[in-house]
């Protein structure tokens, strides 16, 4: 499609003036002239679909996979909604060519997705189970037959159960590290886009420290901080074992729910609060990773409870990425202030819309501005949006169709805003919507919609929601409208 210039938009613009809708005279454009529209993308960049293993694959007994601590949890009364388990998911285990050819449909050029460690790994540990690598195998193949580009996560939580003391166990990190290298070994001929981890916070705090994810632990801050410290070693030590067992130019990142901080309103001085908030507010995991150290005032307000380092970790846990993945849901607003910090948040009115999960308040500028805060920040050489996306009451209608319009406002919206910092020459390679189909949303359990395919859970028969028909005129376009 050619690209509308403002001058012909504007004399489209003038003949639009005498428009009518059902009868009534629309009004003129009241203050000059209307940004230009569809918002196009820049030629090549990507889009694509993300899961994970625990919350899609199901067949958690098949073929030798080993409990992850997500298994355990959920069979735990009380933890998830309803007691909700990943048993069998949306059984993409078994299901995955159906899945590739949702994907297909869809015309995305790329798929996120994660590898189950156990699955791997029954104990976390050597020996191989086989039969686990060639369910990747296979995924891998389909996706590359129907000219998908994989980016593989190595781990989304669902770690193994066997593994003594989880990640309060500094031998942990190194399990991961010995599991990623194996897996980037026989995947990285065919896979070129890795990222280690997902999320800090919800493996270490939220499992660890506030117990509402798995293993459901409440431990005091000096041992939850140790936690962090492994995650985020895990992390290095990973980065460190991909490239030692791949082909020069894979692509190697992560996938973090940074905080996000917006400024208030666009003015310098809240802008730079908004820089400032957001290496204060992610001090213990991503600020740690790009600057290859614990910020001094970070180590400073932990005092005794601050993480143990050994020699060397550091140096991992710095190593150099090809590009970092941000999963985007929600904002957090700042303004500036005289505080040595330099900033205060802004607590959310009462009134501030959400969307069906609470935690997702409508804020679509965060997008741009998790990008904008972090390249400043820290000149990452690519960012991609690894997830973005939300839950919706979804009905099934009689006819087999879902009109989620509210999950397209939302997804507009924020590629409206994501567009903005691709236009300012932020290096955005590519989008991942969150997610493909409706799954496990963990402690939510099946009671959160995520998908923009509908998942009968009786019948694991998948539907379009109206989202996936928006998203694909969306790629087909390479612009949102
Ligand atoms: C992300 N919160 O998790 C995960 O990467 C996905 O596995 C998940 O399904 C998706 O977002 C939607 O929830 C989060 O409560 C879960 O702030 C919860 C929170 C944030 C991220």
């Amino acid at each position: 499609m050619k690209k509308i210039t403002r001058r012909q938009f504007g004399k489209g613009v003038a003949a639009a003036a005498a428009a009518t809708y059902a009868g009534v005279a629309l009004p003129r454009f009241a203050f000059g002239e209307p940004l230009p529209a569809p918002l196009y993308y820049p030629k090549g960049f990507l889009w694509g679909c993300a899961t994970a293993s625990y919350q899609v694959e199901g067949g958690a007994r098949d073929d030798g996979r080993g409990p992850s601590v997500w298994d355990t949890f959920s069979h735990t009364p009380g933890k998830t909604h309803d007691g909700d388990t990943g048993d069998v998911a949306d059984d993409s285990y078994h299901l995955y060519k159906e899945d590739v050819r949702l994907l297909k449909n869809l015309g995305v050029q790329t798929y996120r997705f994660s590898i189950s460690w156990s699955r791997v790994f029954p104990t976390g540990k050597a020996p191989v189970n086989q039969k686990g690598l060639d369910y990747y195998n296979r995924l891998v193949d389909e996706l590359l037959a129907n000219n998908i580009t994989p980016y593989v996560t190595m781990f989304h939580w669902d770690l193994p159960q066997a593994l003594p003391g989880g990640w309060e166990n500094r031998d942990t990190s190194k399990a991961f590290a010995d599991y990623v290298a194996y897996v980037s070994k026989h995947l990285g001929d065919r896979v070129h886009h890795f990222m280690t981890t997902n999320e800090f916070v919800c493996f270490t705090d939220l499992g660890y420290r506030y117990g509402q994810f798995a293993p459901g632990l409440k431990l005091p801050a000096a041992q939850a901080n140790q936690v962090r410290h492994h995650g985020i070693l895990a992390h290095g030590l990973g980065v460190q074992a991909i490239r030692a067992n791949t082909p020069s130019g894979t692509q190697v990142g992560l996938a973090e729910n940074a905080t996000v901080y917006v400024p208030i309103i666009e003015t310098d001085e809240h802008i730079e609060a908004a820089r400032k908030a957001t290496r204060r507010g992610n001090a213990p995991f991503l600020t740690t990773l790009m600057e290859g150290k614990y910020p001094d005032f970070y180590l400073q307000e932990e005092g005794a409870n601050a993480p143990k380092v050994e020699p060397g970790d550091m140096e991992a846990i710095g190593s150099k990425l090809d590009f970092v993945g941000l999963n985007i849901y929600t904002p957090f607003y700042v303004r500036a202030d005289d505080s040595p910090k330099g900033y205060v948040e802004i607590p959310y009115p009462k009134s501030a819309p959400h969307m069906a999960s609470p935690w997702i308040i409508l804020g679509p500028e965060c997008t741009y501005w998790s990008v904008r805060n972090v390249c400043d920040l820290w000149k990452v050489p690519a960012i991609y949006i690894t997830e973005n996306g939300t839950s919706s009451d979804d009905v099934l209608t009689a006819d087999g169709k879902v009109y989620d319009t509210d999950r397209i406002m939302y997804l507009r919206n924020h590629l409206t805003q994501l567009h903005r910092a691709t236009q300012e020459g932020y290096p955005v390679k590519g989008y991942f919507l969150w997610s493909l189909l409706d799954n496990f949303e963990w402690a939510d359990g099946y009671s959160k919609r995520f998908g923009i395919h509908y998942v009968d859970f009786k019948t694991l028969k998948r539907y379009p929601k109206l989202s996936a028909e928006w998203y694909k005129q969306t790629i087909a376009k390479n612009a949102v409208e």
